[in-house]
Parts: structure tokens; sequence; C-alpha cells
């Protein structure tokens, strides 16, 4: 992995207790900050993982399970095997710069044999824009483009403001894959190429319009990026060059199951025009899916409409074959307003993708028209598809798998405008640990039982860190959600068990963000098992492990400055997908489940949810008043 410094920095002055993944940009305070600087990822005590496994099951697994599985952890932490794995795990972590990070892509992503959209990439839905015809929509993906060539000159001058978490400057490596990279099918396991890194960087990007793709250089022969007029006369140019709307949706087979389209890809880079035009969209700086408009619906169910087209695209007669699946970054303007963007998830986590469209889209706001000169510009390529039959019967099955996949995803995306932030804020509570926690008073109020619920912990305090998880169903928060629909308890005692389990959940996250949380741990105790070519340690094939593993709330809280909607998939076939966006006075939140299962529902999973909420607000504000 590639080693990149990032020179400047802009430093928090004043001390916050909390502050998360943005650049406290009001103290312009510049200083040398680099990558080198950065402490490596530990390896937490083998001891403490144990304890906090066990702690972590309680919940989750009947008396019985939990009485088994810490007989098979006793034996695995003083039997011999433990030890030798962490110390295994320890060499491995003195010899590499991260002793996850490489392992944690590998068995997350790209050893992930399932298909990319829905189930690994996420998704973004921008606020709705007032266009409604071809000309608003090529004008907001003019500015769109020239913004995020102007975010691409910080990473080329590698000037990105370093973000800061809790005082600690984060690792900044992600921003430097997203741009010019692509996911590659492999047979067995997939890689991801940037080509950000080489002697003659791309310049082009890829739009594609009507499933046919183009070629678009963005820079003047002397450097400088098209301007907002010229970007928009390319565009028109590609419209009209695309009109015909018959034409094979080659891009809707980067969405099939991973084994499936590895073959399909074998077979399409056969020929070398084929091979020529993959390669193109490959080392494109991003995508830009110009879509046509989807079937209109009521305002009410508008963005959980737009958040599932930012998943797949509708479908294969809409927008899912408008789309190459394996590019890191697409960005989506629809005909009808809609607009958002699609991304791999290998190469990064969501934060740096949330920075660089609160960039863009200030960028949008602030953008004068530039009168261009009118220097004619050469036409985009049309990037040509030879298809064979056999190309046109793996278009023909990606097809209808992605259509199956489109009537499987169950989004509900609910706009919860009755408070944000401020309200727990106010009550000394933190805002993410009260969402997580209505979030399981939600769950046990539908299904009467806690599950394993994940929640996504940002790990970039280390370098070239990703992410580990915080458990969120806790034994206090069990406690908590049970007091809840209990009427004979006292609102006092129900908030001092809330406080407590939000208490909890805050100390849990602590230790995740710095390395101590036992999911990640628990992995590469497993994985150095594999590599050492021992028997599985029993402890990795018991019921419980099973279990906890079975994340049926996959949760992650991606904040943004813009008022956007993220969402992604759920994790298992009978679980929720949940990502909010918790804003001072409102949250987005998006949910998704499957519809093949028959337990879950995401309108349901929603209304739970917000009931949750207001009743947790409800007990804040009753026991203040009794309080006075
Ligand atoms: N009283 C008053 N205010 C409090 C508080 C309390 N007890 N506890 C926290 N706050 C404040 C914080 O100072 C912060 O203030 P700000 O809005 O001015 O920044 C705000 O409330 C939010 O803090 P909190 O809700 O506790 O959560 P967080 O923002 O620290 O986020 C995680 C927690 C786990 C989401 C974060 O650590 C993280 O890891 N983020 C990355 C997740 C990620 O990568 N997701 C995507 C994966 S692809
Ligand atoms: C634009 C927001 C994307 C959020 C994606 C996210 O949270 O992904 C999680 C990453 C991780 O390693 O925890 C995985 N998850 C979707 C399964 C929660």
């Amino acid at each position: 992995m590639l080693c990149l410094c990032v020179r400047a920095a802009l430093r928090p002055g004043i001390a916050q207790p909390c502050r998360i993944l943005r650049p406290v940009t009001q103290i312009p305070e510049r200083s040398l900050v680099h990558q080198g600087g950065l402490p490596k990822l530990p390896v937490p005590p083998l001891k403490q993982t144990c304890e906090r496994y066990l702690a972590a099951l309680e919940p989750i697994v009947s008396k019985e399970e939990l009485e088994h599985t810490e007989r098979l952890v006793q034996e695995f932490l003083h039997g011999g095997v433990g030890q030798r794995l962490q110390k295994g795990l320890e060499r491995r972590a003195r010899k590499t710069e991260n002793w996850l990070t490489e392992w944690w892509t590998q068995s997350a992503y790209l050893d992930c044999r399932m298909p990319v959209a829905v189930y690994t990439s996420p998704g973004v839905v921008l606020p709705r824009m007032n266009f409604q015809d071809q000309h608003g929509q090529m004008r907001f993906a003019a500015k769109l483009i020239a913004g995020v060539l102007d975010f691409k000159k910080m990473i080329d001058t590698e000037t990105l403001p370093v973000e800061y978490l809790s005082e600690k400057p984060l690792c900044m490596d992600q921003y430097y894959q997203i741009l010019s990279s692509c996911r590659i099918p492999g047979p067995k396991r997939d890689t991801v190429v940037n080509y950000n890194t080489g002697q003659t960087p791309p310049t082009h990007i890829t739009v594609v319009h009507n499933f046919q793709f183009f070629f678009l250089d963005v820079y003047n022969s002397d450097g400088s990026p098209l301007t907002v007029d010229q970007l928009y006369m390319q565009l028109e140019k590609i419209w009209n060059s695309s009109l015909q709307t018959n034409k094979e949706p080659i891009g809707i087979l980067t969405s099939q199951h991973r084994n499936t389209w590895g073959k399909a890809y074998n077979n399409l880079i056969k020929d070398k025009t084929n091979k020529e035009s993959v390669r193109a969209i490959h080392k494109s700086i991003f995508t830009v899916c110009l879509d046509a408009p989807m079937p209109r619906v009521s305002d009410e169910m508008y963005p959980s409409r737009v958040a599932a087209q930012m998943l797949h695209g509708g479908g294969a007669r809409w927008n899912s074959g408008n789309r190459w699946f394996d590019k890191t970054l697409q960005f989506i303007v629809g005909e009808d307003g809609t607009c958002g963007l699609v991304y791999e998830h290998a190469p990064a986590e969501g934060p740096p993708i949330v920075f660089l469209i609160d960039y863009v889209v200030k960028y949008m706001q602030q953008t004068q028209v530039i009168r261009s000169p009118m220097v004619p510009l050469p036409m985009p390529q049309k990037l040509r598809f030879n298809i064979t039959p056999e190309i046109k019967r793996d278009i023909e099955k990606a097809k209808q798998n992605m259509n199956i996949m489109v009537h499987d995803l169950d989004v509900h995306v609910l706009m919860f405008s009755h408070f944000g932030k401020k309200v727990p804020k106010k009550q000394k509570l933190s805002p993410d640990a009260f969402v997580q926690m209505a979030l399981q008073l939600a769950y046990f109020r539908m299904y009467n039982l806690c599950c394993s619920s994940y929640e996504s912990a940002s790990l970039r305090m280390f370098k070239y860190g990703r992410t580990d998880a915080i458990r969120s169903s806790t034994v206090d928060a069990l406690e908590f959600v049970q007091a809840m629909q209990d009427p004979a308890r006292e609102n006092s005692e129900k908030l001092a068990l809330l406080q407590k389990a939000v208490q909890t959940h805050k100390e849990n996250t602590y230790n995740a963000i710095h390395g101590q949380a036992i999911d990640r741990h628990l992995l590469g105790l497993k994985l150095q098992g594999i590599e050492d070519l021992t028997s599985m340690p029993e402890i990795f094939m018991d019921t419980s492990y099973a279990v906890a593993q079975h994340f049926n709330l996959s949760t992650s809280q991606v904040g943004s400055k813009t008022d956007c909607v993220m969402c992604f998939g759920p994790m298992v076939p009978d679980g929720y997908g949940v990502c909010y966006n918790p804003m001072d006075e409102h949250i987005n939140i998006a949910i998704t489940a499957f519809n093949s299962c028959e337990e879950t529902n995401a309108a349901n999973f929603a209304r739970a949810v917000e009931e949750a909420l207001l009743d947790m607000r409800a007990l804040l504000e009753d026991t203040a008043t009794a309080r006075q």
C-alpha cells in the first residue's frame, strides 16, 4: 500500500471531548503532520478480548450456550492455542504497518463473492434538486464534475486538511484511494487497482448515458481543468450521441455474483476493443451516470425510492445498466432531479466520501460561471463493446439477477424531524449512543429479544486503519429495553438505566476507536490459525460464535454537513441495515431489509425506531419536569 504524506494540517485549538472526523477550520494554524507519525494498530491483550467476548455474548445467547462457550474460552486462553496465535499476531504486527488492514480488506470485501451492488456498496442521496430536464441535469453534472476536480487538487498537492478524532490526527490514506481506482473481479478473490500513482495519472472520467460509456478528458492541454461551461458542452455532445435507448446494458455485468462476473469478465476482455474500453473505465478518475427519469412516486415515498436507486439503479429496464458497479466512485445525476452516488467499499470508508461530497456541494453553491475560451474541444470518445452471443447471454443473466435483487431489497428512509443531536446533548448524553439505544429498543419491541448488533467504529487513529465494531447489544442495553417494556417500572428508574446503557456504549466506543474492541482481534486470531495451518480452535466453531457473527442489526453513523441520506444493505438475510446521519435538529435514517425474509420489514422497523426515539425523549422530558 502506498504511503502518502499529508503535509498540511489544520489543528483544533480548543479541546473537544470527542471531535469527530471533521477538521476544525476556524483556527488556521498549519503544522506538519505526517502519516509516518501515526501509531500502529495494537494487538489487544488476549485475556481482555476473551473476557469482553463473553460479556458481549451474554445478552444474545442462552445461559447453556454461554456456559459451554465459557469452557471453550478458558481452554483457548489457558490451553496454549490462544497464546500461540496471539504471539503470531504480535509478530505480524511487528513486521507489517498494520496487522489487520490487508486481512480485513480481503475478508470483508475482496474475498466476498456476493454482488457488490446492494450487498456491500453504499449509496448516498443528496438533497433533491429542482431541475426537471436534461439541461438542468447536465448543468448540475458539469458543476459537480468541476467540484470533484477542485477537490482532486488537494489530493494531488497533498494539501488535504488532516481530520481529527478525540483530538488525535487520523490516517488520511483512504482519500488517496477513492479517485482513479476500480475493483477487478477475480476467480476467487478480487483486486483493487489505483491508477493515481503511476507516471501518467489519468485525466479522463467516464460518463454513461443510456447504457453507453464515454471517455471524457476533463483537462485542457495546459493542464487546467475544464470549466463548467466546457464540461456542459462536452456532456451535451455525449447526450446527443447516445440518444438510442436500445443498447445492451454492458455495465449490468458488474452487478453479478463475483464468480459469475469474474468468468464473464475474462470472456469479455478476450476481445481487444472490449479490453480497451474496460481499461478506460478502470483508469478513469470517476464515473458520472446520467440517469433516465425514474417512475414518479409520492413525496413521502421519494427519499426511499431514491435511496434504492442509488443502491441498485431500479432494475434492468431503468438505470441498473447505467453503472459500472466495480468503479470506486460513481456520481448519479437523474434527469428528474435525483442525485447522489454509489461507491465500491473496498478502498475506503464512508467518511472520506462524505467529506468529498460536503466539499463539492459547497463548491457548487459558490461557483460563479466563468466564461470559457470557446476553443473547440475534441469529441468525447465512445467506448465500444463487441457483444458476442456469449456476452449477450451473460448480460441477460445479469439482468435477471439484478431484477431479483431489486425486488428483494426493502428500503425505507425515515426523515426523523422531531429532534436531532441537540436533545441528547442537552441531557449530557452522547447522541450516537442515544440513537443506538433507540435501535435496540425498536428491535426489542418488534422481536422481544436482543440480537447481535454491529456499529462501525473508525480505526483511522492508526496508520492505514479501517474499522472495528461496537457491539450495541450490551447487558445494560438489554436491561434498559426490558425496563421500557415494563409498565410497573418508574420513569426515574428507566432513565437511570438509559444513562447507564449510554455510558456503557460510550465506553465501548472509546475502546473500539482506540483499537481495543474484540471483533477484529478475534478475526485476526482465526486467520492466524488458518495461516499457521493449525486445526481451527473450537471457539470459532461454536454456536455462540456463529450467533455473534450473525449481525441482525448492521448499523453505522455517518455524519455530514449536507443534508444527505446514506444507505446500505443488511449484512444477513434476516437482518436490517441502518445508516443514520444525525444533524442538530433532525436525523436522517435509512433502513434496509430483504423482502424474501418474512420476519423483517423496513417500514415497520422505521416506525418502531421513530416511536423509540420519541419515547426516549419523553422519558428525558418527564424526568426533567419531575426534578423541577
Ligand atoms: N454530553 C454532551 N455532548 C456530548 C456527549 C455528552 N455526554 N457525548 C458526546 N457529545 C457530543 C460530542 O462532543 C460531539 O459533538 P459535536 O457534534 O460538536 O462534534 C457529538 O456529541 C457527537 O458525539 P457522539 O454522538 O458521542 O458520537 P461521535 O460523533 O463521537 O461518533 C462514532 C461515534 C462511533 C460514530 C465515531 O467514533 C466513529 O467511529 N465514526 C466513524 C464511523 C464510520 O467510519 N462509519 C462509516 C463506516 S464506512
Ligand atoms: C456513505 C456511508 C457508508 C457507510 C458504510 C458503512 O458503514 O460500512 C460499514 C463498514 C465497516 O467496516 O464497518 C459496514 N456496514 C455497512 C456493514 C456497517
